[in-house]
């Protein structure tokens, strides 16, 4: 098939979903084309069967926002006309899916059907999409979506709730390439961080409010009164700056290290032995589950679609959001002993193995030859 995938191209998890399925899907022999206003992180030009198109905003003086829907929406005409493509694939429902639903509309009066599927990833519903402005149009556009797809039970769940939506919403979940991180774990890289064989904890984020960051430290802080401890931050955002002060007021800096923004944190992660994830939600959590892939046990609040991806007990512990004393706990009987702490790496891996790409690759791929047939019997939803 000839695919268009729209994404953002940042550090998000969407973002990075959608590359590695774009990846996947070429791999199989399917020819994809990204759509986007930056080349995605994760995307490798050198890949056979992977196209890439800038979505380019120019700064006409006049405007004092650029219409970068109109100018998506444009590129998707051009770029479904010219490279024949059979779908479009929109990843994160603002402003992608009513582009694409422009689009379509444009490629109709021109006599030429194209299919488009949403999927819906997190923020877009939980925050994002809440702002009341934003509701006619995204309801609007799941409606009139050829398909919307969910990552989790617990979005599907959301969106029904925030949105008066009617229409089906297939759940189906983020994934992980095992393989990609089966032997990540870097003993320099371990020797680095932990020089005097400190436990090491790590969070990955873009350190927006609703990651908590803050609980990421306090955490941090009880758990190294108790045993050598460093913690890794990974990404950047907002609350970094808040981050810093709180290590330079608890005298923690040396132990805290921030890292930034890493294209490959894999590396990292791997070399670590406990993932926080103190978000007071989660559609998903693929951050989480990228540790888990790695064999790293996670500690996480208990909210969102995180209870879908994180096996409590087995990948790890769970908690309420913002009980920085419970999770201190479930942090410390996880290191406790190199017992507890090899049960839970094992389990965190069979775990994540749940969502090897191989289980959810072909639910969109029989996703995508239901939508082209049936956009093909049906026609196109006015
Ligand atoms: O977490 C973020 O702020 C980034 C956001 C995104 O759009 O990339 O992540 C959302 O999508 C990810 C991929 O599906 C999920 O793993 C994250 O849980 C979800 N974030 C939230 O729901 C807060």
């Amino acid at each position: 098939m000839r695919i268009g995938i729209v994404c953002y191209p940042t550090f998000g998890g969407s973002g990075v979903v959608a590359t590695e399925l774009g990846l996947a899907l070429a791999g199989e022999g399917h020819v994809v084309h990204f759509i986007t206003y930056d080349r995605p992180v994760r995307l490798d030009p050198r890949i056979a069967n992977v196209f890439y198109h800038e979505v380019r905003v120019s700064d006409y003086p006049l405007f004092d926002y650029q219409p970068y829907e109109l100018v998506l929406t444009s590129k998707l005409v051009d770029v479904v006309m010219h490279e024949r493509l059979d779908l479009l694939h929109v990843h994160y429902a603002i402003p992608h899916a009513s582009a694409a639903w422009m689009a379509q509309q444009i490629l109709q009066a021109k006599g030429i059907r194209i299919p488009f599927i949403t999927t819906l990833h997190g923020t877009d519903i939980t925050l994002v999409g809440r702002d009341p402005s934003f509701e006619p149009v995204i309801t609007f556009a799941m409606e009139h979506s050829t398909a919307v797809t969910a990552v989790s039970e617990s979005l599907r769940k959301d969106t029904y709730e925030h949105f008066p939506v009617h229409r089906e919403i297939q759940v189906i979940p983020n994934f992980i390439r095992m393989d990609r991180y089966a032997s990540a774990a870097n003993p320099q890289l371990r020797e680095r961080f932990a020089p005097r064989g400190e436990k090491l904890l790590v969070h990955v984020s873009n350190f927006r409010p609703v990651k908590r960051v803050m609980d990421v430290l306090k955490v941090f802080t009880a758990v190294r009164e108790q045993m050598p401890a460093r913690l890794l931050l990974i990404g950047d955002g907002p609350d970094r700056h808040a981050a810093e002060t709180y290590c330079r007021a608890n005298g923690t800096c040396n132990d805290v290290l921030f890292l930034g923004k890493m294209t490959d944190p894999e590396a990292v992660v791997a070399s670590c032995d406990l993932f926080l994830l103190t978000s007071e939600t989660e559609s998903f959590g693929l951050a989480a589950l990228e540790a888990m892939a790695c064999g790293v046990p996670v500690v996480s609040t208990n909210t969102g679609g995180t209870p879908e991806v994180v096996e409590n007990g087995v990948a790890g512990l769970m908690n309420p959001v913002g009980d920085v004393e419970a999770m201190t706990r479930n942090a410390l009987t996880i290191l406790g002993s190199p017992a507890s702490l090899a049960n839970f790496r094992e389990g965190a891996r069979r775990s994540a193995s749940r969502f090897d790409i191989a289980r959810v690759l072909p639910r969109y791929e029989a996703l995508y030859a239901e939508v082209v047939e049936q956009v093909k019997v049906d026609g196109i939803h006015q």
